[in-house]
């Protein structure tokens, strides 16, 4: 009988589980395939019953170690769970040497202890399992009072404890620090660690999330409680309801709606490229009363110009000249919206270059000057009533494609700058807007192969997201995919771009 967790404890090497509460066999099996060291099945808080259990393990023991969490330390609760087919046992609420041995004496077969023979999944081949079991089980007993503590150093001086885990939830409870944990509770946590450390048994806690489970690694705990099937179910799902509602928590208001296009006037930089000529036909078509419309070379906006009559001002502008942007702000006291739209991509790498020349160049255009912008044009804003801000991002803002690695770098401080600028400018009542598309079909990306999207789906997503007060905008199947693959697996996204190098 195999137990890589059993070996693992042995050899001092930290393991972490899956917690299930739900009781649904179909639930272990979706989890059991993301392959994680243990999943412990919780007798004593989840829903399981003998025969729930019983299809449960048998749906993941070809890939994960299953473990239970016991109801309580009585011997039919150890016995039940070991003979549906359990690789251990982690035994709550235990107080004191005399209930620890009893754990044993309940999960180990004559003569170390007291457990039955019998059960459906033993019986099979009672000859071997019998023979292996005593010395294949995982007995953990969970500490988790201020009474257990006290004791610690007898409970894990017991012969035949395999590991103590630490219950946190339980502990500040007893210890009455709940609902914060703190340095009282850390001291105790540590405590029972130094307890086992001493008395050469395993030392487990529970964790609740994966990245504080690395942090008790590092301290040398040895089973980690990572997350549990009710977190995991109501994550993937509040992120798909919040998203879609355009919240951040099911406790938010509904949306309130944005701002309206018709009627306003708007400040589109970069008018003269490929996604801002398109806004500015969706402006215009939207009911936009005025576009300033800005490039640095204005002649390029003559057409558009003359196709929107009077309604378009072309002018000129640098966005990495403060002095413009000051000039400019004073010029258009009447603006709503304001959209910064004008960027630059070297489509070269960070690393790969003589000099930084090209990464200064772009943090100038897509950092500093959407944000030399936002400062001058906030005051008019507030004044005409809140209105909109809106950053061109790139879905790159929020992962690294290393061709364009200094690009994307650029972006990410200009997602940043956005957070900020929202919060501040939150309380004029100003919506603030990150728009993250991927590759869309425009000078810019010319040199790239592969599908891009047309810009004007991206400008129509802009305006949608103005009027209803969407804050960000992931246009197309690419950048909305991308960001619900960082929502998922950061790092499998991450490590798929690193792929794009130069
Ligand atoms: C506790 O934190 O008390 C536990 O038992 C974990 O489920
Ligand atoms: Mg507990």
């Amino acid at each position: 009988m195999k137990n890589a967790v059993l070996a693992a404890l042995k050899r001092g090497e930290a393991t972490g589980s899956i917690w299930l509460t739900t009781g649904s066999v179909a639930v272990a099996e979706s989890i059991a395939s993301t392959r994680p060291d243990a999943i412990v099945f919780d007798a004593q808080h989840g829903l399981w019953n003998r025969e729930s259990l019983f299809a449960a393990i048998a749906s993941v023991r070809d890939k994960t170690v299953p473990l239970v969490r016991t109801a309580d330390n009585t011997p039919i609760s150890i016995s039940t769970a070991l003979d549906n087919g359990a690789l251990g046992v982690i035994v709550p609420m235990i107080e004191t040497a005399e209930q620890a041995a009893g754990v044993v004496a309940s999960a180990k077969y004559p003569p170390v202890g007291m457990r039955s023979s019998g059960g459906v999944r033993p019986l099979m081949d009672f000859k071997k399992y019998g023979a292996e079991a005593n010395a294949s089980i995982i007995v953990a007993v969970m500490v988790e009072t201020a009474t257990g503590v006290k004791n610690v150093a007898q409970i894990a001086a017991v012969k035949g404890i395999d590991m103590i885990f630490i219950g946190t939830g339980d502990l500040s409870m007893s210890l009455g620090t709940f609902p914060e944990y703190g340095p009282r509770h850390e001291q105790q946590v540590r405590k029972i660690q130094d307890a086992c450390r001493e008395a050469g048994v395993a030392c487990g806690v529970f964790c609740g999330h994966a990245t504080f489970a690395m942090e008790r690694k590092r301290q040398g705990f040895l089973h980690m409680a990572i997350g549990d099937d009710g977190f995991a179910v109501r994550l993937a799902a509040a992120y798909a309801t919040n998203m879609f509602a355009n919240r951040a928590d099911v406790d938010e208001p509904p949306l309130k709606g944005g701002v309206q296009v018709k009627g306003s006037t708007v400040l589109l930089t970069g008018a003269n490229g490929g996604i801002g000529q398109k806004l500015l036909v969706a402006l215009l078509a939207a009911g936009a009363a005025k576009v300033y419309a800005t490039a640095r070379n204005p002649k390029s906006l003559a057409a558009s110009a003359k196709k929107g009559a009077k309604r378009v001002v072309p002018l000129a502008l640098d966005i990495t000249d403060e002095k413009a942007i000051a000039a400019l702000a004073k010029q258009c006291r009447d603006v709503d919206i304001v959209i910064n739209n004008a960027g630059l991509n070297h489509n070269t790498p960070l690393m790969g270059r003589p000099d930084i020349a090209h990464a200064r160049a772009e943090i100038e255009t897509n950092y500093f000057g959407p944000l030399n912008i936002g400062r001058a044009f906030a005051p008019i804003l507030k004044k005409n009533g809140g209105g909109a801000i809106v950053n061109m991002l790139s879905i790159l803002a929020r992962v690294n494609l290393p061709i364009m690695g200094s690009l994307c770098a650029s972006k990410a401080a200009a997602l940043s700058m956005t957070q900020a600028m929202r919060a501040e400018l939150a309380k004029q009542h100003t919506l603030v807007i990150g728009v993250m598309p991927g590759a869309v079909d425009t000078a810019m990306t010319a040199s790239l192969d592969g599908p891009k999207m047309e810009p004007a789906e991206v400008a129509a997503a802009v305006l949608y997201a103005i009027e209803h007060g969407i804050e960000d905008v992931f246009p197309g199947d690419m950048a909305s995919g991308v960001a619900a693959g960082l929502a998922m697996n950061p790092k499998a996204v991450e490590r798929d771009f690193a792929k794009y190098l130069p």
